[in-house]
């Protein structure tokens, strides 16, 4: 979260660092502000809300300058307010920041004793604060500028603007991502290449630990012990141009629709329809010698790793642990040697994914990515890389991004159940044709969107919704909770079926809608006697099942509305069934009037613990 800018320009740099911005606004959007030097002199604009305000400020009071940084920010310490927005000043400095300074009381009491004033409520403006005292010491900004990073705690990306040397940028990383851009006798900071594609596709990365003083014609890396480094410059694929929402109202309906469209190019590249077989990416994890599999992710991207895990036991017979990366990175995991383990992240840059990452990898594990930016941090320090092919998702909730996950861990665990012996060729085969009807049944799905809005409008006047599911639709009943919640803002959970009559169904009144997810199958059945328990507690449910599977339930008693989904293969059902699921959240938050793609309080990427 929050996105970090930088240009050393040739003209004035306002425009291309609010440009940088927008492309990283999916990174949080809760105030934004920009700092450049101009006539020796730092100047500021900062504006509480997304980028337009910021812009609209611009319109009125430009900053000239040709040298600056800006920043777009997902408030961890202090209210989006314009004192707390970045970039924050010391005496002669300026500084944006990405991530959290864990130190930050101690350093702010220590120059609060020194005479040292604050204006905000800010982790990060101790950095500033501690900088510009390094300065009135008498320090040199390189001096000071490395003494400070010195001293802090926790996680960042800084990039900083000294006024003394106007034509220089020093920044920083430690947890958090940064990459330097060189164009034509200009320079870019930026949190990620997407927000240097416009300026140009010539990256370096920074490794963790490193600092770097960026000047007009060239960079100084350093590793962590002060030492020179040299990290290589690589050509981005990010690409420059802007997505835009089509004939959509939202990047999200857009990002819904484009499903079977980017399932299809996922499952293209792991599928081989002509010889009938998985082909996983060259060099990647050897699955018939691995012992156990650990998987980790948070939020959606977690719910695909929960349902991967009934494919990985089914088709591979692996024993699979998985758990949410932010507990997962602080429990003292007994990692099996032999073992390894998957991360899944859209943007790769995920906090708590990251650490996990490295702690599975400490630990001797074989490191698999599942991402949806290859170029990202999780991308560069996994062993193997397994691209999902969603395309930018721009939308706050993830939609394809999730389907595509799912398609992606689809083909790793049948790829993984062949190399084990555990699928016969014909399995296999059998598998891999389900697979390839999934973006036909999807679009099948699609063609529900008129009767789940009219369904939504129904929903949205609720103040909870339950969703259940068994099996693997169990995953998907909290991945339909947690849509619901993030957009609509309507409080709703997601519970395995069989666990309602444990607490849950005391919840239950006529108020309540419950969702109850059941494709055919071994537990349809079950999963139907948990919706008549529901039914017979004055519960409306709304069943999403096949045409079949509907006309059997219906004997049980009268539904509040039924959603017919086309048949798809057992356990490969939740990426279809995840449409309708996508659906409902989308048009109860239409329905309500909220802010469906940048929704209150939240970021797409989240870079901070
Ligand atoms: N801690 C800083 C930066 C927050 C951040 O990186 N969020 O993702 C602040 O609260 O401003």
């Amino acid at each position: 979260m929050c996105g970090i800018v930088g240009i050393i320009g040739r003209g004035d740099v306002a425009d291309g660092l609010v440009e940088g911005l927008q492309r990283l606004e999916y990174r949080g959007y809760d105030s934004a502000g920009i700092a450049t030097v101009c006539d020796g002199r730092l100047g500021r604009r900062r504006a509480v809300g997304k980028l337009a305000e910021l812009r609209r400020m611009l319109a009125e009071d430009p900053l000239p300058g040709a040298v600056g940084i800006g920043h777009t920010r997902w408030a961890t310490h202090g209210r989006p307010t314009e004192a707390n927005a970045h970039p924050h000043a010391g005496s002669h400095v300026a500084v944006v920041h990405n991530g959290i300074i864990e130190n930050y009381a101690a350093l702010r009491d220590e120059l609060t004793a020194d005479g040292v004033a604050f204006e905000s409520e800010t982790d990060t403006e101790t950095v500033a604060k501690l900088m510009g005292a390094y300065l009135d010491a008498g320090r040199e900004p390189r001096a000071a500028f490395a003494e400070a990073i010195g001293r802090l705690e926790g996680a960042f990306a800084l990039a900083v603007l000294f006024e003394a040397e106007p034509e220089t940028l020093y920044c920083a990383r430690r947890g958090s991502p940064l990459a330097v851009g060189r164009g034509d006798g200009e320079m870019y900071l930026g949190s990620d290449a997407y927000a240097l594609a416009p300026f140009t596709n010539r990256v370096t990365y920074l490794s963790d630990g490193d600092w770097a003083v960026v000047m007009r014609d060239r960079v100084e890396v350093f590793g962590p012990d002060g030492a020179p480094v040299s990290r290589q410059e690589q050509l981005s694929d990010a690409s420059a141009a802007i997505v835009d929402k089509g004939e959509h109202r939202h990047f999200m309906a857009k990002e819904i629709h484009e499903q079977p469209e980017v399932i299809g190019h996922t499952l293209s590249a792991y599928l081989d329809p002509v010889s009938g077989t998985v082909r996983l990416p060259e060099g990647g994890i050897d699955f018939a010698g691995v012992t156990s599999l650990t998987i980790s992710a948070c939020g959606t991207a977690y719910f695909a790793g929960l349902i991967a895990k009934y494919w990985f036991e089914t088709y591979a017979r692996l024993p699979v642990e998985i758990d949410i990366a932010s507990e997962l990175r602080y429990r003292d995991v007994p990692y099996r040697q032999g073992g390894a383990a998957l991360f899944v992240s859209q943007s790769g840059e995920t906090a708590d994914t990251l650490a996990a990452l490295r702690d599975a990898k400490e630990a001797g594990q074989r490191i698999g990515a599942v991402v949806n930016v290859p170029e990202s941090t999780i991308a560069r320090e996994a062993d193997a890389l397994y691209p999902t092919h969603a395309g930018p998702e721009i939308g706050v909730a993830s939609t394809k991004a999730f389907t595509c996950q799912l398609a992606t861990l689809a083909c790793i665990a049948i790829g993984a159940g062949v190399a084990r012996g555990v699928l016969s060729p014909e399995e296999e085969q059998r598998l891999l044709t389900a697979l390839l009807e999934v973006p036909r049944h999807v679009a099948e799905a699609l063609s529900m969107d008129e009767a789940l809005r009219d369904l939504a409008q129904d929903m949205a006047s609720a103040r909870d919704v339950l969703y259940l599911g068994r099996g693997v639709s169990f995953p998907l009943a909290l991945e339909g909770a947690l849509k619901l919640k993030e957009i609509s803002y309507i409080h709703a959970e997601g519970y395995a079926a069989g666990e309602l009559k444990h607490g849950p169904i005391a919840l239950i009144d006529e108020a309540v809608p419950v969702i109850v997810i059941a494709p055919p199958g071994p537990l349809f059945e079950k999963t139907i006697s948990n919706m008549q328990e529901v039914m017979a507690r004055g519960g409306r449910c709304c069943l999403i099942s096949t045409k079949a599977g509907l006309a059997a339930a219906e004997r049980g008693g009268e539904l509040w509305a039924k959603v017919p989904v086309p048949d798809t293969e057992g356990l490969l059902s939740p990426l279809v069934y995840a449409v309708p699921v996508q659906l409902l959240a989308y048009h109860a938050a239409v329905a309500k009037g909220t802010d469906v793609d940048q929704p209150r309080n939240l970021a797409k990427s989240v870079t901070v613990e």
